[in-house]
């Protein structure tokens, strides 16, 4: 009898670590977990199982080149705890893909391809990100970003940790409709050399309206919707909105977030930033903080005082970036 229950005791023993095992792997995502996959509203890997990508995005790499760093991006994965970089690849500002020479277009590719081969070296996912901005509209750039979507995809066909991001924020009134014929456009771009990449569309006004998506989506089975958010500007309203989506079933990405207000400047809501959390995780939805960058604004992760592209510490982060720091360690199980 006593022999009986000490075995019972010990099976029950062994059958909750092994849940709590494959809780924890489903929980933090690297490189291992192979190739992803949409099912239902979010990511799983090759097993079918859940994975949350949580990660960081740079500032945009003209301005801020310098964080494509070996050393950095290792620390990210390592210290940080992320499992995931974004690329943010602006279109029109300053030094952007689509406004410079030749000579800039190259620079700026070279550098997407050695921040994929430190993100990949780290055991992180790679988001390369079209950042379209000020053009407001992504059949602007149409043309140029066809061509480089195809050839980012030929560079990177055997890469199971890319995942393309179509056109960060349409804006000043583009319509789901318009956004939508983008992406079929671009998509078929992308899958004739890589089947089954994981792309993320933007959606109307700043990304903030994926319900728009939710009435047309996209008929392709790995293809997830953008969605963006400002803690201190987007609150109550825009969550209630997006429970609605997820609960529908519609594959969301947050590549880009901050919880200071909607200019990247101005105060910070950790109260606000901590709902949003709470909700993303509670669907297991991936999200990506802005920026990994020093800039005196609120969005900045970094402290201005410091100028270090790695090797840093949790002192030199901002309070925003110690929330967040914090934040990512403890997801990862390293508290
Ligand atoms: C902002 C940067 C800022 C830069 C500006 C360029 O924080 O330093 O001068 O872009 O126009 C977004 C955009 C993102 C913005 C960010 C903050 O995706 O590019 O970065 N933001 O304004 N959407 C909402 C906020």
């Amino acid at each position: 009898m006593r022999k009986i229950s000490i075995v019972s005791i010990l099976l029950t023993f062994c059958l909750l670590f092994g849940c709590l095992q494959v809780a924890a792997k489903g929980d933090f995502a690297d490189t291992k977990r192979g190739a992803l996959h949409v099912e239902g509203n979010g990511l799983v890997d090759e097993n079918g199982e859940k994975v949350q990508l949580r990660g960081v995005s740079t500032h945009g790499l003209a301005w801020f080149p310098d964080y494509v760093n070996k050393k950095g991006f290792k620390e990210l994965h390592d210290k940080w705890g992320a499992n995931c970089v974004r690329l943010a690849l602006y279109t029109e500002e300053w030094g952007g893909y689509c406004t410079g020479d030749a000579n800039n277009r190259k620079a700026l590719k070279k550098l997407v391809k050695k921040g994929v081969k430190y993100a990949t070296e780290a055991n992180m996912y790679a988001v390369i990100d079209w950042h379209i901005l000020s053009d407001g509209n992504p059949k602007k750039h149409r043309k140029a970003a066809k061509a480089f979507f195809k050839a980012m995809s030929k560079e990177f066909k055997n890469h199971t940790n890319v995942i393309y991001e179509l056109c960060n924020e349409p804006n000043g009134g583009t319509t789901w409709s318009t956004i939508k014929s983008y992406a079929e456009d671009i998509i078929p771009v992308i899958r004739k050399n890589d089947k089954d990449a994981i792309i993320v569309v933007g959606t109307p006004t700043w990304s903030q309206e994926i319900d728009k998506a939710l009435e047309k989506p996209i008929k392709d089975k790995n293809v997830m919707y953008t969605l963006h958010f400002y803690a201190a500007t987007h609150k109550t309203d825009m969550r209630k909105n997006v429970k609605k989506v997820l609960k529908a079933g519609l594959p969301v990405f947050v590549t880009e977030f901050g919880i200071s207000e909607a200019s990247g400047n101005g105060r910070i809501s950790k109260k606000s930033g901590q709902k949003w959390i709470d909700l993303l995780d509670n669907y297991g939805v991936s999200y990506i903080a802005f920026s990994l960058a020093n800039k005196a604004e609120s969005t900045s992760l970094i402290k201005s005082s410091c100028q270090k592209h790695s090797g840093i510490s949790r002192s030199n982060l901002t309070s925003y970036g110690k929330w967040y720091y914090d934040l990512l360690r403890k997801k990862a199980g390293k508290k």
